[in-house]
């Protein structure tokens, strides 16, 4: 979701690192660049202009414009402003700090995806925190809500309340509750009804649940491809009623990012979860410097270590993160990887965790990936010596050529494909450097070529 802006970016950057000495214009012509990539991107106006007030104030200062790599500096300095304005380094987890049964309440407009979120975070707290989940849907303004949910709860395999006809949103939440002290639930999570326009009727009956069953949570469903328009209608929501954070769903589409980027600035609110399918695995936490190593083409490998984690068998994940641990990683790696992403599903949001792919994506023209590229990688690689495949630097003009005749395809493409394994491999170095865990706790920015800590808060 964030191509665009990463393309233009990292191209703006790539010019700045070509440079040697850069001088005050520089920049400014630089932040020009990266102004109009960030509007263009649908961010919003104050951010820009924050963002890009931020950034220059930083790197014009003499430590940046005298250092030995002045470009990397910079770069450097983007990364850290953009981690500050997605909200900071490391994820704000849901609070479910409270008395048994805990209360999370699902708000927001039509359509944003607030059912299909409630039985995401049901599955979630099922599975992975082994928390009794009840669902309750309060809507009664759409016939076949409550059954949704209720279908919703079974695929997850956790409580639905029953359905009662005739009851209001408020005696429906007192009945929830009332279950979930009864039949000891650890968590109720109530699934509202969405309206067209944010109005006083909506919020009086916002406000009367939240009464009735005083949440530890009211998170705010929103729909990252109506762009600003999501970031204006968290920030009614929030001054009216009060939201303690906010999902972003639909971030699987080609909606241009400004709205993830402006949310957190422009409402004050934490974007605590992000929705990226219809499937009810499809839900992520927010890392914000995970964010803005995707859109600064740095990859996001502790995203992918996760998703890895939750969707191959654990055999297979243990001997990636081995071989990450020890940072060796040949061409056969490669090609296992490879294979393993294509079981992963979505080849597009898969290669954008990926450090230098995104790069791969552009020369595609941002199209959708099919994966005939992998099976591609996947037959050059199988046409190497196992020399070769383990020590990649012996591959020069003439071994190029064979391996092209071999599978058919051309030197250019090897030389693409051993481009990537190479920007890979420089990053597994340094993932070896500072361990699985040190990535998981510093995230991407460790991974900066000048190294340094993120401005971290304390988690
Ligand atoms: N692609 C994609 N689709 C989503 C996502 N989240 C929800 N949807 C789809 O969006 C549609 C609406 O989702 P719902 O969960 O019913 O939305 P809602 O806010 O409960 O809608 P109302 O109750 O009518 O206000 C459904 O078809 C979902 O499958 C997401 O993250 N990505
Ligand atoms: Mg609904």
């Amino acid at each position: 979701m964030f191509d665009a802006l990463s393309g233009k970016l990292t191209g703006v950057f790539d010019k700045l690192r070509q440079r040697g000495a850069l001088s005050e214009a520089d920049v400014t012509e630089a932040m020009r660049e990266v102004r109009l990539a960030m509007l263009d991107a649908d961010v919003a106006l104050p951010v820009v202009k924050d963002f890009t007030t931020k950034v220059r104030e930083r790197a014009i200062g003499r430590e940046v414009m005298d250092s030995i790599s002045p470009g990397q500096a910079v770069a450097k300095i983007v990364n850290d402003v953009l981690i500050e304005a997605l909200g900071g380094a490391g994820a704000v987890p849901l609070n479910l700090a409270a008395a048994a049964p805990v209360a999370i309440l699902m708000v927001g407009l039509q359509g944003s995806g607030k059912t299909t979120t409630s039985g995401k975070i049901a599955l979630r707290l099922h599975t992975r925190e082994r928390r009794r989940v009840l669902l309750a849907s309060l809507d009664t303004q759409r016939p076949a809500a409550q059954l949704q949910l209720q279908q919703l709860a079974e695929k997850a395999r956790v409580s639905s309340l029953p359905i009662v006809p005739g009851q209001t949103p408020v005696q429906i939440a007192r009945r929830a509750m009332e279950t979930g002290r009864r039949e000891g639930f650890d968590v109720v999570i109530l699934d509202t009804a969405g309206r067209l326009s944010i109005d006083e009727a909506l919020m009086a009956e916002v406000r009367e649940i939240r009464a009735e069953t005083n949440p530890a949570e009211t998170l705010l469903v929103v729909d990252a491809m109506t762009g600003q328009d999501a970031v204006n209608t968290a920030k009614a929501f929030n001054d009216a009623v009060g939201v303690t954070g906010i999902v972003m769903t639909r971030m699987d589409g080609d909606a241009r990012g400004g709205a993830a980027l402006s949310m957190r600035q422009i409402t004050g609110a934490p974007i605590k979860l992000t929705g990226s399918g219809e499937k009810l695995e499809a839900l992520e936490d927010f890392h914000p410097e995970r964010v803005a190593g995707r859109i600064l083409g740095l990859g996001d490998l502790a995203g992918l270590v996760e998703k890895a984690s939750e969707t191959l068998d654990q055999e297979e994940t243990e001997k990636l993160a081995l071989k990450m641990m020890r940072g060796k990683f040949d061409l056969d790696d490669y090609a296992s990887q490879i294979k393993q992403i294509a079981k992963m599903g979505s080849i597009g949001g898969i290669l954008d965790m990926l450090p230098g792919m995104g790069k791969l994506k552009d020369q595609l023209g941002n199209k959708e990936i099919d994966t005939s590229i992998l099976t591609r990688h996947g037959a050059i690689i199988s046409s190497m010596t196992k020399a070769e495949r383990r020590t990649p630097d012996i591959i020069k003009a003439s071994r190029k050529k064979r391996i092209a005749a071999g599978s058919g395809s051309t030197v250019q493409e090897v030389n693409r494909l051993l481009k990537q394994f190479d920007d890979m491999s420089t990053m597994m170095k340094r993932i070896s450097k500072l361990g699985v865990k040190g990535l998981m706790r510093q995230g991407m920015s460790a991974l900066m070529p000048n190294g340094g800590a993120p401005p971290g808060r304390p988690r």
